[in-house]
């Protein structure tokens, strides 16, 4: 039987290199540079990063502050109104505690997020774009303490982004957010 695929003709390995694979290969590092500058900057630079301060904390403390925030809550309908203007969750295998959870526009909302045990992802969507998203990422051992803002009332889905085990697609939650 004979290859189909035939090496070509005569000294093909050691030829000089030709001007369009250089112009290709400066292409090529011109843009790693570019991404690699553009890594850095993402970081440094814009809206776009998560912000916000991070405490150490043992699963059973948080635990125990998001039942005294709850306790504190008003029960409603539709769901948990919070006490003042921070909003305790907590997520685990595999359920998020603290949902659902009213809220109102044009109010800036410190949110609490901790796991109890593995990693989580907290995704929040609206119910009518649900292309349309943030993730963060919440760690046990962890609370992440991160300013939210939300401008248009509705419905908002939260859902694990994180796959967390035999059950992850369980995990979702709501948030109602209300005219202010
Ligand atoms: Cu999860």
């Amino acid at each position: 039987m004979t290859s189909p695929i035939k090496p070509p003709e005569g000294n093909w390995w050691d030829q000089p290199i030709n001007r369009r694979e250089s112009i290709w290969l400066g292409i090529g590092v011109g843009w790693s540079v570019i991404l690699f500058g553009w890594m850095s900057a993402f970081t440094r630079i814009g809206d776009q990063n998560p912000i916000g301060e991070t405490y150490r904390v043992e699963a059973e403390d948080y635990r125990d502050k998001l039942q005294a925030y709850v306790d504190e809550g008003t029960d409603t309908e539709e769901g948990l109104v919070p006490p003042g203007d921070d909003v305790y969750i907590g997520a685990g295998q595999f359920y998020w505690d603290g949902l659902p959870v009213v809220l109102e526009t044009g109010q800036e909302y410190d949110f609490h997020l901790a796991a109890y045990d593995v990693q989580h992802g907290f995704s929040v969507r609206p119910e009518h774009t649900l292309s349309k998203q943030i993730n963060l990422q919440v760690l046990p051992g962890y609370e992440w303490i991160v300013p939210m803002e939300f401008d248009e009332p509705g419905t908002y889905r939260v859902l694990c982004n994180e796959f967390c085990g035999d059950g992850h697609e369980a995990m979702h939650g709501r948030i109602i957010v209300q005219e202010g």
